[in-house]
């Protein structure tokens, strides 16, 4: 983003981060309809201390007729760490995936950059038309590609893990992401609603992403490092990866 002063750059919050963050508002914005969604107002903006680095984390939510939660977070430790999380939870009466991204950036280099559509569906695939979109996208031309977790047996076939190398693989990786919501956005307002039975298909299979979600190790260490045990799990069931309805 251009800036008319130049802040010192360990004031500066990565710019793909920021990118991002502004991307999904912008095609939220464009094919939603979006509704606020209240979380409790101390849990809005969070401060704590990482190793004497002061950590933020924002929070933004919506909601929708499709979608229960529309959550971007931005969280940042100190100069070095600067990390955006989005998931879009659907209404349980919707038949929809789960629609992920995560980017994790240290001392101005991205190390991870993920996203995904995640199917919910008992096969564990997603619907044709979602694999019809997203197979012409070019998500396996990126040289560095990461090796998912065990917990990541929820992501689809189209699940995008790299560290994005240089200018071009983060734009390249920005423009899928982009890609990705575009096709989800479309999708879900093409949608109708499910009988109860399948609800409670689709309720079990939020729950189960959600609990894969919260074993990565990795995010909880940096929130309890911060905020300690009895806070991390109380911000990942109710706040990041929360399955009620
Ligand atoms: C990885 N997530 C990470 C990493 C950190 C965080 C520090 C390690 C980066 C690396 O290995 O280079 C931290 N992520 C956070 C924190 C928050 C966060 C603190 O969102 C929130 C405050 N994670 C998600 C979502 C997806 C996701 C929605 O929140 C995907 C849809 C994926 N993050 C994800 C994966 C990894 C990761 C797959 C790699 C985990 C591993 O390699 O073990």
């Amino acid at each position: 983003m251009l800036k008319t002063s130049i802040p010192s750059l360990r004031e500066q919050q990565n710019p793909l981060v920021c990118q991002l963050a502004n991307t999904i508002a912008a095609v939220w914005q464009r094919h939603l309809n979006l509704k606020p969604y209240y979380l409790p107002t101390e849990l809005g903006y969070v401060e704590g201390s990482l190793e004497g680095e002061k950590l933020t984390i924002k929070n933004k939510c919506y909601q929708t007729s499709q979608f229960r939660k529309l959550h971007i977070e931005q969280a940042t430790i100190g100069p070095n760490l600067d990390i955006l999380h989005c998931v879009m939870f659907p209404r349980i009466s919707y038949p929809l995936p789960i629609f992920g991204t995560d980017l994790v950036g240290a001392r101005g280099k991205i190390s991870a950059a993920v996203v995904d559509i995640s199917p919910l569906s008992q096969d564990r695939k997603l619907p044709e038309v979602y694999n019809y979109q997203l197979q012409t996208l070019p998500i396996k031309d990126f040289s560095h590609p990461r090796q998912l977790p065990e917990w990541g047996e929820i992501f689809s076939e189209f699940c995008l893990f790299i560290r994005p190398v240089g200018l071009e693989e983060e734009q390249k990786f920005l423009s899928i992401v982009e890609s990705y919501l575009k096709i989800h956005c479309l999708q879900a307002i093409a949608q109708k609603p499910v009988c109860a039975e399948q609800q409670f298909e689709i309720l079990k299979a939020q729950r189960h992403y959600c609990t894969q979600q919260r074993q990565n190790d990795k995010t909880r260490r940096v929130l309890e490092k911060a905020f300690g045990q009895e806070w991390t799990d109380y911000y990942l069931t109710t706040v990041l990866f929360d399955s009620s309805d």
